[in-house]
């Protein structure tokens, strides 16, 4: 929406160094999607070596998987150089044993635990294309190689942890991560299924017993399945005004010979203070007015605002101006609140289309048809599931 979010990421940097100070942490990792885009403007990749060279400073590991958004060929750019400074890049599958890492202790350098280091995993990385496979059986194959490649590469894990039997028989812990999607993780606690890329439902049974599972992707910082040591930490700022009810964090996790011994949230400062407000047009311009006195001095509020449908007004965009004029606002986007189905397809669950994959958004479109005849919900949703395994058939996209 034509603003930078420069500031917030060099404040959040800032932050994140306090606490890795405060909390003696050992090691930072980010689960991925480390850019937005496969070509970061420099002032982001002059944030990223600050990172990097300021945890190195600090005596900190620093472990960087790549996400969906990442340019392999981006991250691989800079990775020989940040090796020398106490971090590893991940920037994409490799063989399962290639991927094992160890995080070594702050001060000592004595190793702290065994990551099983796991970024976004691209079909191509993990099975071979067979001509003439169904879309079906397809999915199917990509389903287990992803699970064969997790458990191959705990058991890589493992045989490293045994190699290195600390001084009293301890164990060092293992860790892995991934970036992938769960749905509706958050609004359940039974065992809900995950969908890595856009690509067929994936248990998380399918993963392997490791202390803690460190997850990216979905913005909502979240438990999966209602389990302690399987997570999301979400986006450490909110990327879209649907976020805005989401308290943003990072999380502290605390894990020693015998596993997992807690996961503390530590809670991101507002950086950047964006608010949305609704109604007709009375009701948005009190809302304004109350936002203008809760914005601190020398801050400015980003702002949405969403007009009911039903106020008929030509004039929309200037009068939203004329109430913003003289108050520390910033209208961002001006939107009508659009009729129920459009609404419920992203509001409700909080979720943004960035986080569904295709399949979530026709399941959610099929729950927003009223009258839909039940069996027709099934066929429905099996050839929709077929044309867009094809389209990525083609494409091979992320
Ligand atoms: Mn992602």
């Amino acid at each position: 929406m034509g603003k930078s979010r420069q500031a917030e990421h060099k404040a959040l940097i800032d932050w994140l160094l306090l606490q890795v100070d405060a909390h003696a942490v050992d090691a930072v990792l980010i689960a991925g999607d480390i850019f937005d885009t496969g070509t970061p403007p420099s002032y982001a990749r002059e944030l990223y070596s600050e990172l990097v060279v300021r945890l190195h400073a600090a005596g900190v590991a620093l472990l960087l998987l790549g996400g969906n958004h990442d340019s392999v060929a981006t991250l691989r750019e800079s990775s020989a150089l940040i090796e020398l400074l106490s971090a590893r890049v991940v920037p994409s599958a490799q063989a399962p044993e290639e991927q094992v890492r160890v995080l070594p202790l702050r001060g000592s350098g004595q190793p702290g635990c065994i990551v099983c280091a796991i970024p976004f995993i691209r079909a191509r990385d993990v099975m071979k294309s067979e001509f003439g496979q169904s879309a079906a059986a397809r999915q199917n194959e990509l389903l287990n190689s992803i699970r064969d490649y997790y458990h191959a590469t705990y058991a890589a894990a493992c045989a490293l942890r045994d190699r290195l039997e600390l001084d009293g028989g301890a164990r060092l812990p293992i860790i892995a991560t991934g970036h992938l999607t769960t749905v509706g993780a958050s609004t359940s606690e039974s065992v809900r299924e995950i969908y890595v890329g856009t690509l067929e439902a994936f248990p998380t049974s399918g993963f392997p017993p490791v202390d803690y599972l460190a997850l990216g992707h979905i913005h909502k910082p979240q438990k999966v399945g209602g389990t302690e040591h399987v997570r999301y930490c979400g986006s450490p700022i909110t990327l879209s005004f649907d976020e805005l009810s989401q308290t943003k964090q990072v999380l502290l996790v605390d894990l020693d010979a015998s596993g997992l011994q807690s996961v503390t949230p530590l809670e991101v400062p507002v950086f950047q203070r964006l608010a949305s407000v609704r109604g007709d047009l009375k009701a948005i311009s009190a809302a304004l007015a109350q936002l203008a006195d809760q914005t601190a001095p020398d801050r400015t509020t980003w702002v949405e605002v969403c007009v009911s449908a039903d106020e008929h007004l030509p004039d929309l965009a200037a009068r939203v101006q004329a109430l913003t004029e003289k108050l520390p606002l910033e209208v961002l986007r001006i939107r009508r609140e659009r009729g129920a189905v459009a609404a419920q397809l992203f509001d409700n669950a909080g979720a943004t289309l960035d986080e569904l994959d295709p399949h979530d958004v026709f399941d959610r479109r099929l729950d927003a048809e009223a009258d839909l005849d039940a069996a027709l919900r099934e066929p429905l949703t099996v050839r929709y599931r077929e044309i867009v395994a094809g389209m990525y058939d083609e494409g091979d996209a992320a």
